[in-house]
């Protein structure tokens, strides 16, 4: 169930002193890291962005922000920090956005864990399965809530960074750890992001989690952008063939008996997204580390668990690992 909780910033409210803007810590400069430092900003709270860029000067800086379809830059004051020059000032976290990428989500929490408190309240944004209980792991009882996004970013350089798509993100525990969902607006992201709250996080991580195995690999592997997924028949079959190798997954998943059709959402999506450049085909493009782990490489560990045949995924992994 997800609960209806349109809990966006409300100007007059904030000038009124209502809502409260505490200080957050943004943990990984990438697009996401970007989208949601310069928004937590732009709604008043005090925003420190982590990165591990040694080479931006550390202090005070300003991301560049641009929504799609709007011509105007904004400047967005942030305090930028690496984790060791963070640790330097032993400045206090009290509310963090993890936005790092699903393979980095591990070691950057553990970087900044003696900054953390029992009561440090973890947003975790990264994409991808099997990891998450590691994260738990380093935080105290009902700290890290996952964050499931459909808003879209891209980072056109080092802090700056463009809003490509209006979504909402959904907020949940995962196994629905207590506390109860119910606690859930104290941690107050008070940002000019759409987000909901969800008592089943994770059928929506799943689905996200799919979707992603669908078209990240397919969009890198034939360079495409993720809409010719859908309008190239000959991607258009492979799209459908792989989807029915990962609809083997779901008696194993949340989604069992939810009906869920992976092709059809992966359509979805495709055609929402239809002019992205996916994040793996953009990482496969800049030769950088791709987040296969956590994605169709996670599918190869539950294969192995489960005895499910899953060549063409296999296949696709082997392509991509070895760089093709
Ligand atoms: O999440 C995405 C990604 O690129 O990682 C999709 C949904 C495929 C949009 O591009």
């Amino acid at each position: 169930m997800v609960t209806d909780n349109n809990l966006n910033l409300n100007k007059s409210e904030e000038s009124a002193g209502k809502v409260s803007t505490p200080e957050w810590h943004v943990l990984g400069a990438g697009a996401v890291g970007c989208l949601w430092a310069s928004k937590l900003a732009l709604a008043g709270a005090a925003v420190t962005l982590i990165t591990r860029d040694t080479s931006l000067a550390t202090g005070k800086q300003n991301i560049q922000f641009r929504t799609t379809g709007d011509d105007a830059v904004i400047d967005v004051p942030v305090s930028l920090q690496t984790s060791q020059s963070l640790s330097r000032l032993n400045q206090a976290i009290g509310h963090l956005v993890l936005a790092t990428k699903s393979y980095d989500a591990v070691t950057a929490l553990a970087s900044v864990k003696q900054l953390c408190s029992t009561d440090t309240q973890v947003i975790c944004l990264a994409n991808g399965l099997g990891f998450h209980q590691q994260l738990e792991d380093l935080l105290s009882p009902g700290r890290l809530t996952v964050g499931v996004t459909t808003d879209g970013a891209a980072l056109d350089k080092a802090l700056s960074v463009t809003h490509t798509g209006h979504g909402t993100t959904l907020l949940g525990y995962r196994q629905n750890h207590l506390p109860p969902i119910d606690s859930l607006p104290s941690i107050q992201p008070a940002v000019d992001l759409q987000w909901q709250t969800s008592n089943d996080i994770e059928s929506a991580m799943w689905q996200k989690f799919l979707v992603n195995c669908a078209i990240n690999p397919l969009t890198a592997i034939f360079n495409c952008d993720n809409g010719e997924l859908c309008s190239n028949s000959q991607y258009r079959d492979t799209l459908r063939l792989l989807c029915v190798e990962l609809a083997a997954f779901l008696p194993f998943s949340p989604l069992a008996n939810k009906n869920f059709d992976v092709f059809q959402q992966a359509i979805k999506v495709a055609e929402a997204t239809a002019a992205n450049i996916s994040s793996m085909r953009r990482d496969h493009q800049l030769g950088r580390r791709l987040e296969l782990e956590h994605l169709n490489g996670y599918l190869l560990t539950l294969a192995k668990e489960h005895a499910i045949d899953c060549p063409l995924n296999r296949d696709l992994c082997s392509q991509l690992q070895a760089g093709n």
